[in-house]
């Protein structure tokens, strides 16, 4: 992590230093005078707004709240370090081939984004549009595909069904022979879709965010919420408390806590989804590969490491460890499909907490308690949405007006009837 530059550019873009090859070899050699990429404050006594949670949806829209809408007295409260939650923990795929119509507008949004984050934020946050796979082994989930495939044209998204042939010359050591137990029948292929460095989305957001003005407590924990008349007042937290008429919920696996300190109840369920890495390889899959059927996606690093992820566990769970079944699981599943990756070594493997809604789609906007917003319930998804989640969040907060993407996310339609059911494009069945 540290300083990139325009091409040509020679400054560093808050201290102003002037850097040359030799000095950066320097930097990079010693350490020395490494400029913070974001400071330390102390808590202030009060803040036009607090948000709750330091991942990229914390963070975007602390920062487009500042670079959007001129707000600059901020705060971002993270319990851990910046980006120790599920932005350091997800397979960073990027996508939009969802299924429903509010579902492909929103994540194209966040594409969108994403596909001038590095030059927006002027850190380089390594986007590859790879192409992204969604194999099907059944006549029911090919239908399915078809479906997407569809729904995504109508909005504009590049996605289209195709068949063992074409996914053979895009993955040559996939096995596309008929006779395997779960043969591939075809996939819908989307080629915008791809990977990003999932840190460097954090820390650039908080780069930015900070040269902005925005104050990012790390080690903060929230342990209350003040509410009174209806409204929001303050936070209360490890370090002392924050007087503040916004508080925004941008966390993922506490969501229901945080709700829960200002009296909003969420109807989510926690549950650990796990991943794990290998030892680097040379690189041989360009393409992002997801098999709901058989709950395995996997993608190649720039390093040559493969990522591989599953569904969620089967039970609700706060444990962000690593288990031997998923090991197991995952291996199994993943060698049907590649059988050339047998003897690969695992290095890692780890888990990060989804929050899990009735219809698969995101909790977003206004609550009964005025000043409290929400901005959870991402389940499987939630990296992805980062960019668009704070751009609309911000302008949210800013204008008082819902944004047409989130409308149909909000919190009344669990008791009003109007699901958004988005569970028929997760990358795993569930
Ligand atoms: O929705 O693309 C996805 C995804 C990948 C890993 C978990 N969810």
């Amino acid at each position: 992590m540290g300083m990139v530059f325009r091409q040509g550019q020679r400054r560093h873009p808050r201290s102003g230093e002037r850097y040359s090859a030799l000095a950066l070899l320097r930097h990079g050699l010693t350490g020395a005078d490494w400029p913070k990429v974001w400071r330390q404050h102390d808590l202030a006594p009060s803040y036009d707004a607090v948000v709750i949670g330091g991942g990229v949806h914390g963070l975007a829209a602390a920062y487009y709240l500042a670079a959007n809408h001129g707000r600059r007295n901020i705060a971002v409260l993270e319990r851990g370090y910046l980006g120790s939650g599920g932005s350091g923990r997800n397979t960073a795929i990027i996508r939009s081939n969802y299924l429903t119509p509010e579902g492909v507008r929103f994540y194209d949004r966040s594409l969108k984004l994403y596909e001038t984050l590095a030059a927006d934020l002027n850190f380089n946050v390594m986007f590859s549009q790879r192409g992204h796979l969604t194999l099907a082994h059944s006549d029911s989930a090919l239908r399915t595909m078809r479906w997407r495939a569809e729904v995504n044209k109508l909005e504009g998204v590049d996605s289209r069904v195709i068949g063992p042939s074409e996914i053979a010359a895009l993955v040559p050591r996939m096995d596309v022979s008929a006779g395997v137990r779960f043969p591939i029948l075809g996939a819908l292929y989307h080629p915008p879709g791809g990977i990003i460095r999932h840190d460097a989305v954090v820390w650039g957001y908080a780069r930015a965010a900070d040269a902005l003005g925005v104050h990012l407590h790390q080690e903060t924990e929230v342990t209350g919420i003040d509410v009174a008349g209806g409204r929001v007042r303050g936070v209360r937290t490890n370090r002392g408390s924050i007087a503040t008429p916004v508080v925004v919920n941008c966390t993922a696996g506490w969501s229901t806590q945080i709700s829960d300190m200002a009296g909003v109840r969420l109807p989510i369920t926690t549950l650990p989804l796990q991943a794990a890495v290998t030892e680097p390889v040379r690189p041989f899959l360009d393409t992002v590969v997801v098999s709901g059927t058989l709950h395995v996606y996997v993608s190649q690093t720039d390093r040559g490491e493969l990522v591989f992820g599953a569904s969620v566990d089967p039970f609700p769970s706060y444990s962000q460890r690593g288990s031997l079944e998923f090991t197991e699981g995952v291996a199994a599943h993943v060698l049907e499909l590649m059988p050339s990756l047998a003897g690969l070594r695992v290095l890692r493997q780890w888990s990060g907490l989804c929050d899990m809604t009735p219809d698969y789609s995101p909790v977003m906007g206004e609550t009964p308690v005025e000043g409290f917003y929400l901005d959870v319930g991402w389940g499987t998804y939630g990296f992805k949405a980062g960019p668009v989640a704070g751009e609309t969040m911000a302008e949210l907060i800013a204008t008082g007006k819902t944004p047409e993407l989130i409308a149909g996310f909000d919190l009344a339609r669990f008791t009003e009837g109007r699901l958004v059911g988005e569970r028929g494009a997760a990358a795993v069945g569930h």
